[in-house]
């Protein structure tokens, strides 16, 4: 049976929305396995438009599905839209709009709430016991939805290569197990089907976080 999978966005670039090569390695890791996907993302403005060149904020408005839709090649559906019966697994990559559109943890840390429609989807998708992938700053949702999970942003210990390893310690701060995992590894929690990789939390080279993706994705996709 081909597996169907809800791929959600949250805008398109590192800084205010998507990170755009880790929904690019989920793409590829999906069709690969021969997976059906459909990408997703809430219609609503983003909280930042971010200058990419200088990393700072702009005055300019822009849409999360609109912005998404970059990344979609055009073909992307309202969040509010999404029906859990219609598909067998969810991946959410990561990037600053998971903290900012998705979420707003980038503002509240732990105390952060969820976009609505993506709370009940999340929450949805576990009740029904379909799996959920995740990666970088993503597991966040995980955290706060899935109280006790098993996860991993990768190291608990900041160093050059961890630069954001504090996370890990807010998600333990949360009620979370976090497991210390490598980039190029995933953590799989079976009893929540929860599959979490570190991708750009961690200082790395690019094929290596596509490669952890790769196993995200592939760990994600025996669950379904
Ligand atoms: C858009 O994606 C949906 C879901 O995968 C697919 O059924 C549809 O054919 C796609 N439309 C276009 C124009 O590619
Ligand atoms: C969240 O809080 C933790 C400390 O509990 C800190 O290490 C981490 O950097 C914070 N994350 C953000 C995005 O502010
Ligand atoms: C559509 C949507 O949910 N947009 C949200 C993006 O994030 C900001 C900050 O958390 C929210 O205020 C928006 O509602």
């Amino acid at each position: 049976m081909v597996k169907r999978v809800a791929v959600i966005l949250s805008g398109c670039g590192v800084y205010d929305g998507t990170e755009i090569h880790e929904a690019s390695a989920v793409l590829v890791h999906l069709s690969r396995a021969g997976a059906e996907v459909q990408m997703f993302a809430p219609d609503g403005d983003q909280m930042h438009v971010v200058n990419h060149c200088v990393g700072k904020p702009t005055e300019e408005k822009r849409n999360i599905l609109q912005e998404s839709a970059r990344i979609a090649r055009g073909n992307v559906t309202d969040l509010a839209k999404l029906d859990v019966s219609a598909f067998d697994a969810a991946i959410i990559p990561g990037g600053f709009g998971v903290a900012k559109n998705l979420s707003d943890w980038a503002v509240k840390n732990k105390s952060c709430t969820v976009q609505p429609h993506l709370e009940k989807i999340i929450k949805d998708f576990h009740k029904a016991g379909k799996p959920l992938g995740m990666c970088c700053i993503s597991p966040v949702l995980a955290a706060k939805l899935l109280p006790g999970c098993e996860l991993t942003v990768g190291q608990d210990k900041e160093c050059e290569k961890w630069p954001f390893a504090g996370t890990a310690g807010a998600l333990k701060e949360m009620g979370c197990k976090h497991v210390n995992k490598n980039v190029d590894e995933a953590h799989v929690d079976v009893k929540n089907k929860l599959v979490t990789t570190s991708a750009f939390m961690c200082n790395a080279p690019f094929h290596q976080v596509f490669d952890g993706i790769g196993v995200m994705v592939q760990e994600t996709l025996k669950l379904a």
